[in-house]
């Protein structure tokens, strides 16, 4: 049985996590007052964010590159519509750095001053959907399901926190105009995560010395991140929002994980609504660590 009631809370046709926001601050959300050097770091779930809030956090903030001081990854660069740790959003010294699931019709009007930068992460959504199943099952905010099949149905049907992915990706490629924005694939991060390092760099204007940017990719393998507790929200998950089962934020943390989980049957509907709803679209995926 589905209690979908229970976890999601639909705003404005897009569905949050009911357990750790509320319909006051989502609705503060429109308005929320932009700054030129704001940044906002938008995916669907499981698509690398915690990956690039850490890289983000590196980039800008000196104290974390060299562990002067100790702040976790999520404080440094918040959820905007999740704010777990009551932060004061409008009053945070510049640069705010915010993380987002926000579809691109709910974010706050003023980053269509094309000033303020985004970056957008997406990957491939068969990885997410196995990402996120597994994710779902691990942590007490997100509703369990027994079955990937069932997973699968629940996912093509956005009745998951993010709703549908095609829906996501597509919003926020069609309206890119509107905005100052980057895509950026999970993939083309896990491939070379350095050349990925310096794309964002060269994006935000932000230039880092040699021994800065080693620093930085350093700090963001998936293995360093694993066993840095500021950075893989072990602590956030266990001590804050609660788990179900012993876990990892930082999973597996590959491409093609997919291969491990769906059947043959599962694969090919999953591609056929694929090609229905991507018809046209021009972001390459990549599904295989062994593609170009
Ligand atoms: S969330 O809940 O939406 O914020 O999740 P998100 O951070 O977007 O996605 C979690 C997945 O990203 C993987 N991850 C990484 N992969 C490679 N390298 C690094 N450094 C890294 N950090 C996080 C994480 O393992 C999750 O993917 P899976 O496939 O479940 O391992």
């Amino acid at each position: 049985m589905d209690n979908t009631d229970e976890y999601l809370l639909n705003f404005k046709g897009y569905n949050f996590e009911k357990l750790i926001t509320d319909v006051e601050h989502l609705e503060m959300m429109e308005d929320f007052e932009i700054r030129d050097d704001d940044v906002f770091l938008v995916t669907y779930p499981k698509s690398g964010t915690i990956w690039t809030q850490q890289i983000l956090s590196l980039i800008y903030f000196d104290s974390h590159r060299n562990s002067t001081e100790n702040i976790e990854t999520m404080d440094r660069v918040p959820f905007f519509e999740y704010n777990i740790h009551n932060l004061d959003y409008v009053n945070m010294p510049s640069p705010r750095i915010f993380a987002s699931h926000l579809p691109y019709y709910l974010v706050p009007k003023g980053l269509k001053n094309k000033k303020t930068k985004i970056l957008y992460i997406y990957r491939n959504p068969k990885d997410v959907l196995i990402s996120f199943f597994h994710f779902s099952n691990w942590v007490a905010t997100l509703e369990a399901t027994e079955t990937i099949e069932h997973y699968l149905e629940k996912f093509l049907d956005g009745k998951v926190v993010g709703s549908r992915w095609f829906d996501h990706i597509r919003g926020w490629y069609e309206h890119r105009h509107d905005f100052s924005i980057m895509f950026l694939s999970y993939e083309d991060m896990k491939k070379d995560l350095r050349g990925s390092v310096l794309k964002i760099c060269s994006f935000l204007e932000k230039e880092l010395s040699e021994e800065d940017l080693d620093a930085v990719v350093r700090q963001a393998t998936f293995q360093n991140m694993k066993s840095d507790p500021r950075a893989n929200y072990g602590n956030i998950i266990n001590k804050e929002i609660g788990a179900r089962s012993n876990g990892y934020f930082l999973r597996k943390g590959t491409i093609g994980d997919w291969k491990h989980h769906l059947t043959v049957k599962q694969n090919e509907r999953f591609d056929m609504i694929f090609k229905k709803n991507m018809k046209n679209f021009p972001l390459k995926f990549v599904w295989d660590m062994n593609e170009d």
